[in-house]
């Protein structure tokens, strides 16, 4: 097994809702660890940049302004296969797909605005956790 770093926000529709500490709560108890975190409320620009994949989907527009209708928290999980075991968590795109008990589940309202966001890749996480955080702003457990 492998240790993995994922990059997770928790979005707009939940952080409205008060979820924040229910899905904390989720991470912490599937055994991946919160080694960064924060609140932001994204620009344009940042969400158009993190989102730059999806710019050409007819759905892009929309995406971002949900993204950007509200504070985000993002944060960094560690854990074993940290990615997939967060991609599992978390529940499929569609929340009427998602199967039960997952984040986006009980949580997510519909396909556009579903709660949460999770890396696909290793790679991807790598990435994204450098467009939000600093090398000082993770903070891996010493005890
Ligand atoms: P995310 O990146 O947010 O974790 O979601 P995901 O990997 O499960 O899905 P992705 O394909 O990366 O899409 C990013 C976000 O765009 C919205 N979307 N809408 N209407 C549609 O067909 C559609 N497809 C995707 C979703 O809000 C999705 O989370
Ligand atoms: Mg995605």
């Amino acid at each position: 097994m492998a240790i993995e770093r994922t990059f997770s926000i928790i979005k707009p529709d939940a952080v409205a809702k008060n979820h924040i500490g229910a899905i904390y709560n989720r991470f912490e108890s599937a055994g991946l660890t919160i080694i960064a975190s924060k609140m932001v409320h994204l620009s344009k620009e940042q969400a158009e940049g993190f989102y730059a994949e999806h710019s050409a989907r007819p759905f892009f527009g929309a995406l971002v302004s949900f993204m950007t209708s509200g504070p985000v928290m993002v944060q960094v999980l560690e854990g074993e296969n940290a990615v997939l075991a967060n991609r599992e968590i978390m529940g499929a795109t569609n929340p009427a797909e998602a199967a039960r008990g997952t984040l986006r589940a009980d949580y997510a309202a519909s396909i556009d605005e579903n709660a949460v966001h999770g890396s696909d890749a290793v790679e991807s996480a790598a990435r994204e956790i450098a467009y939000f955080f600093s090398a000082e702003e993770v903070c891996p457990r010493t005890r």
